[in-house]
C-alpha cells in the first residue's frame, strides 16, 4: 500500500471537514473552551465585558492586564499614533457611493493604509492599525453613505469608540448609549483562538512574511462569509423577516428556513458545545438597554426555540446561540440601522486580536517567526496518466 493509501485509512474521519479538530499550533492570545468558551489570555470573557476595549487590546498583546499606569501610557500611545496617513483612505471616494459590500471597503481601507508600512517593525504596524481603525470606520461609514468626511474631527482623547461615535456626529443620550453598546461588542469579538477562519487565513497569509496590512485584510475577507462573521447581518435580516415574538410562529419560521436549506444564523459553533457565553452576555446587555424592542423580543423567543428545533437533527454538532444571534439587534438599538455594516464592527474588533497573534508568530522561534504555512492534501482522484 502507497504512504498516501496508509494516510488515506489512518485519517480519513479529519479529510475534507475543514480540519475540524485538527491541532496545527499554538495560541497565546486565547483558548476557546467547548463550554465555557472563550479566554483572553486566561480571562473568561464573561469577566471582560465591561472592562476598556483598550485594556482588552493591551491584554492581548501583552497577556496581563494593564495596571493604571500601564493602560493610561497604552491610550496615549494609540492617541499619538492615530492620525491616518494623508491619501491613504482616498480609495474610498472612487469605489462609489453605497456600491459593493461594507466588508470590501474595510479590506481595501486597510490595503491602502500598506504604504505606511514599517520596514521591519510588523509590532509597530499593528500598533498603528489599531490606532488608525476609529477614523477608518467613521471615513468609511461616511463615504460610502455619500457624505464625503467625518462630521466632527477625529479626537482619540475620547477612546476608540467615544473617538468613533463622535466623528459620526453622535451626541447626547443616542452617543452614550451607542458607546455603552460598541464598547462590549468589541472586547467581545476582539479573538477566538488560534483556529477560527479569519485568523487562520490572516496568520497563513502573514507566514509568508507578508505585511500586516495585506494579512489582516485577507483576514477580513475571510471573516465577510455568511458562515463566519456575516452571520451577524444575516441574523438581523432573518429576525426582521420573522417578524413576531410568538414562539409558534417563530417556530414555524426556523422550520420554514431549515426545510428551504438555509441556515439558522446566529447558532451552531465549530468548537462550542453549549450556549457561546458572548451571546449570554449579550442578553443581559439587551435585556438592559432594550428589553422592549420587537426586535429583541423576537431574538429572545429564537433563543428559546431554535436549539429546540436544531437538536432535532443529529447531525448538528451544537444547536444554541452562537455570538452572532444577539449583536445586530443590539447594533440596531444602538442607532445602526442598517446590517450591511455590522460585519465591519466585527472586523473592527478581529482586526486587534489577529493583529496580536500574527505579531506573536512573527516573534516565536527566537525572532525566525513560525515557518510558512503549508499542510499536506492528499491526491484524490488523480491516477497518473500520460498525453
Ligand atoms: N443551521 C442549519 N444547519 C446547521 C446549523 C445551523 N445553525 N449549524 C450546523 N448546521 C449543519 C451544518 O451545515 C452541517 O451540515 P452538512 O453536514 O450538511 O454540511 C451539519 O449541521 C453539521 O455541522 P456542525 O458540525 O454542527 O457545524 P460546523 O462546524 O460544520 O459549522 C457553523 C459551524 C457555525 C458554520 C454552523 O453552525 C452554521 O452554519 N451556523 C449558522 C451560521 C452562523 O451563525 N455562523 C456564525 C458562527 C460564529 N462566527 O461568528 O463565526
Ligand atoms: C467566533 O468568534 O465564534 C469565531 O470566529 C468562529 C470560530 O471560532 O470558529
Amino acid at each position: 500500500m502507497s504512504d498516501e493509501n496508509v494516510l488515506f485509512q489512518v485519517l480519513d474521519t479529519h479529510l475534507d471537514t475543514g480540519m475540524r479538530g485538527i491541532p496545527v499550533g499554538t495560541c497565546k492570545t486565547s483558548f476557546v473552551d467547548p463550554v465555557d468558551g472563550v479566554h483572553y489570555a486566561g480571562y473568561p470573557i464573561a469577566d471582560l465585558s465591561n472592562v476598556d476595549p483598550e485594556d482588552a487590546a493591551f491584554l492581548l498583546f501583552n497577556k496581563d492586564m494593564p495596571n493604571e499606569n500601564e493602560s493610561r501610557m497604552w491610550k496615549e500611545t494609540l492617541a499619538e499614533c492615530s492620525e491616518i496617513p494623508s491619501g491613504s483612505l482616498d480609495i474610498f471616494d472612487s469605489i462609489g457611493i453605497g456600491q459593493g459590500h461594507p466588508m470590501d471597503w474595510l479590506s481595501m481601507g486597510i490595503m491602502s493604509l500598506a504604504r505606511a508600512e514599517k520596514e521591519n517593525d510588523i509590532s509597530s504596524d499593528a500598533v498603528n492599525l489599531i490606532a488608525w481603525m476609529p477614523e477608518l470606520m467613521a471615513r468609511l461609514f461616511m463615504s460610502r453613505g455619500g457624505r464625503g468626511d467625518i462630521v466632527t474631527p477625529s479626537n482619540p482623547s475620547l477612546g476608540m469608540v467615544g473617538n468613533f461615535v463622535s466623528m459620526l456626529g453622535m451626541k447626547g443620550e443616542e452617543a452614550i448609549r451607542a458607546e455603552r453598546i460598541l464598547r462590549s461588542f468589541l472586547v467581545l469579538h476582539m479573538d477566538h483562538g488560534g483556529g477560527n477562519l479569519s485568523t487562520f487565513a490572516g496568520k497563513a497569509v502573514a507566514s509568508s512574511r507578508s505585511s500586516l496590512f495585506a494579512s489582516i485584510a485577507s483576514a477580513m475577507n475571510a471573516l465577510s462569509g455568511p458562515l463566519h462573521g456575516r452571520a451577524n447581518q444575516s441574523c438581523l435580516e432573518f429576525v426582521q423577516k420573522v417578524g413576531t415574538s410568538d414562539p409558534d410562529e417563530v417556530e414555524a419560521f426556523v422550520r420554514g428556513e431549515l426545510a428551504a436549506k438555509r441556515p439558522i444564523f446566529g447558532f451552531g459553533h465549530a468548537v462550542l458545545r453549549a450556549e457561546d457565553p458572548r451571546a449570554t452576555v449579550q442578553m443581559k446587555i439587551g435585556e438592559e438597554v432594550c428589553p422592549d424592542d420587537p426586535l429583541f423580543a423576537t431574538v429572545r423567543t429564537l433563543r428559546e426555540v431554535a436549539p429546540r428545533v436544531l437538536g432535532e437533527n443529529p447531525k448538528i454538532s451544537n444547536p444554541n446561540a452562537n455570538v452572532d444571534l444577539v449583536s445586530g439587534t443590539l447594533l440596531y438599538n444602538a442607532g445602526f440601522r442598517k446590517p450591511e455594516y455590522y460585519t465591519t464592527f466585527f472586523g473592527w474588533a478581529r482586526v486587534i486580536g489577529i493583529s496580536a497573534q500574527i505579531v506573536d508568530e512573527r516573534k516565536s522561534r527566537g525572532g525566525k517567526g513560525v515557518p510558512i504555512y503549508r499542510p499536506k492534501y492528499l491526491a484524490r482522484d488523480q491516477p497518473v496518466r500520460r498525453l
